[in-house]
């Protein structure tokens, strides 16, 4: 484990529990053994979250000496694994090195991206023992990348793809999610039909086949093609970080339809089953 128990790191991450960005960064925190607390934020009010200019989640507070803030769930994971290997910088100096950028995407809307967000800030011996290879890094960025730019857009068409699924999704998220009674009982069915249109949209914006369980299948076997027979993990006999971005993506659509769909129809069981082996939970709720 990289747990070192004279150097203490401490956590806090805010998320919504069924957001595919926020099981990533547990993903990665579970397999690190790290510890952290977590705030359950209420995606309706977002109060827990007020504190901050960066209106997003997740969102982890790290303390190593002094508190740091650090948005955007790729920028945390490459930040903090950099931050394992490496015990050279400070922290708050490697979160400098993925600035944020405004961007203006095709819609001419402005967004805010980070700069650097899949490269871990690595001197050469360190990039020689963690990436023995080149190309096991590259490997890595791409389909951290793949997860983040693909895998993720086809959640949301998947689980609200008829209205039965959007409300089965809608009870699943306010049941695992912080809402008032009230709230929640709004959420469950506003929020539903809301989704089940909106996931048409995305779907368009997508470019996802009428059938969108084709898309699932297609990407889950090709990441399943790009893991290979000859290794266990992408990462070889231990999961790398775009192992626990795929697994983080995929598992919040388990107990959904499309979950158990997937699993009937691609070869991805084996693979999932040996990540939940490799992955302990240490979060705590707060
Ligand atoms: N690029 C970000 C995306 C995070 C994101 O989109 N989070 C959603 C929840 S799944 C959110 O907080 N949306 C609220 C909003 O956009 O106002 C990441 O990787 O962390």
């Amino acid at each position: 484990s990289d747990v070192d128990t004279e150097w203490s790191l401490q956590l806090t991450l805010y998320q919504y529990k069924t957001c595919p960005f926020c099981s990533k960064v547990r993903a990665f925190l579970d397999y690190h053994g790290l510890p952290y607390e977590i705030v359950e934020v209420n995606p309706i009010m977002r109060k827990e979250i007020k504190f901050s200019s960066y209106r997003k989640v997740p969102i982890l507070l790290a303390n190593a000496g002094s508190p740091l803030q650090l948005n955007d769930s790729s920028v945390i994971i490459s930040a903090i694994k950099t931050y394992l290997i490496s015990r050279r910088n400070s922290l708050e100096e490697i979160v400098s090195f993925y600035p944020p950028v405004k961007t203006v995407t095709e819609q001419g809307k402005e967004v805010l991206e980070y700069e650097n967000k899949y490269w871990l800030m690595l001197d050469e011996k360190e990039t020689k023992r963690v990436y023995p290879v080149k190309e096991v890094r590259v490997e890595e960025m791409k389909w951290r990348k793949w997860a983040d730019d693909w895998l993720v857009h086809l959640i949301s068409p998947n689980v609200y793809r008829t209205p039965k699924e959007a409300l089965a999704s809608f009870d699943y998220i306010v049941r695992e999610g912080k809402f008032g009674t009230l709230e929640g009982l709004f959420a469950k069915y506003v929020g539903a039909v809301a989704m089940f249109f909106v996931s048409k949209r995305l779907k368009k914006r997508h470019q996802l086949r009428d059938d969108v369980r084709e898309d699932l299948y297609e990407a889950v076997n090709e990441w399943v093609k790009a893991v290979g027979k000859n290794r266990l993990f992408m990462g070889g006999n231990q999961p790398n970080l775009a192992d626990l971005a795929v697994y983080g993506v995929l598992r919040v659509m388990e107990g959904l339809e499309a979950f158990d769909d997937m699993m009937v129809h691609t070869n991805i069981q084996p693979w999932y089953q040996r990540m939940e082996e490799v992955i302990q939970k240490t979060g705590v709720a707060f």
